[in-house]
């Protein structure tokens, strides 16, 4: 085996009712190439068994009860324990295998961000004709308004140094779908094409069902992209945790279904 990585690295896994892939999900991430690994899931109060599978797996649960894939990533970022940050949806579309190999290319060649293209290497079934036409229009959107040249906005995989935070106009703002391509514009604005890349990953089919309303955040996305163009986006929800949130760490998490 190659040589222990001198990194903390947090993997955090949004989760919303994911039962069925959230095992697997945390299975296929290896262990023991990296001098502390924390994996989390960041649950938005789902009603199925997530979260006692996640405690079985023993891995850390916070509970962020406000709404939203990109709220749980702007608590997750905050409360992660990591000085490496990598992302991945809990439902077995992204390789899991590739996070030491990717970490490992994120300090040798000293970058900040790396996000992860799906759009080349996508197996068979992964996306609908629908979803990579939306995704299409998406990332031709986003490339033509922000001159950023990312192939796949929507990706949420990244790989990143936790500090790019330090810099607050790094933290992205928006609580839906739409963080996934905000935080690619604010990493090629803020860090730069050299420091922030792309690479490209397998990507495979979905395990469990997926809770995206494919018009309702097509839309959300797109509409996100014009307003942040023009400097009109706002948030609504401050960054981090709130001091409220159960988290397995403090033993304070309540009992799924209860
Ligand atoms: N905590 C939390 N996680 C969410 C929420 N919505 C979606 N997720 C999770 O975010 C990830 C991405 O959602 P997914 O349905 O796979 O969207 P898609 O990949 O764009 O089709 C999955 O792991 C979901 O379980 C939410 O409101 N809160
Ligand atoms: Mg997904």
């Amino acid at each position: 085996m190659a040589d222990v990585l001198p990194v903390s690295v947090t993997v955090i896994l949004p989760t919303r009712n994911e039962e069925e892939a959230l095992g697997p999900t945390i299975d296929a991430i290896p262990r023991d190439w990296c001098e502390s690994l924390e994996i989390m899931i960041v649950d938005g109060n789902s009603s199925d068994r997530t979260r006692e599978i996640a405690l079985e797996k023993g891995i850390r649960v916070h509970l962020e009860p406000r709404k939203g894939y990109g709220r749980a990533y702007r608590t997750g970022f905050d409360v992660a324990k990591g000085d490496i940050i990598v992302t991945m949806d809990a439902d077995c579309t992204y390789p899991a295998e590739e996070i030491p190999d990717l970490v490992r290319k994120l300090v040798d060649e000293d970058l900040q961000f790396i996000t992860c293209d799906r759009l080349k290497l996508a197996e068979e079934g992964s996306m609908s004709g629908l979803h990579n036409f939306g995704n299409w229009m998406l990332s031709f959107t986003a490339r033509m308004l922000f001159f950023y040249g990312v192939k796949d906005s929507q990706s949420g995989m990244w790989v990143f140094k936790k500090s790019i935070f330090d810099n607050k106009k790094m933290r992205p703002t928006n609580d839906g779908m739409p963080l996934s391509e905000e935080i690619k514009i604010l990493a090629r604005k803020h860090l730069g094409k050299k420091k922030a890349i792309e690479v490209s990953v397998p990507y495979r089919p979905r395990v469990g069902d997926a809770e995206i309303h494919t018009w309702g955040d097509g839309w959300k996305n797109l509409r996100f992209l014009f307003f942040k163009r023009v400097g009109l986006h706002r948030t609504r929800t401050t960054w981090g945790a709130l001091e409220s949130n159960p988290d397995s760490m403090n033993g304070n998490l309540p009992e799924q279904g209860k």
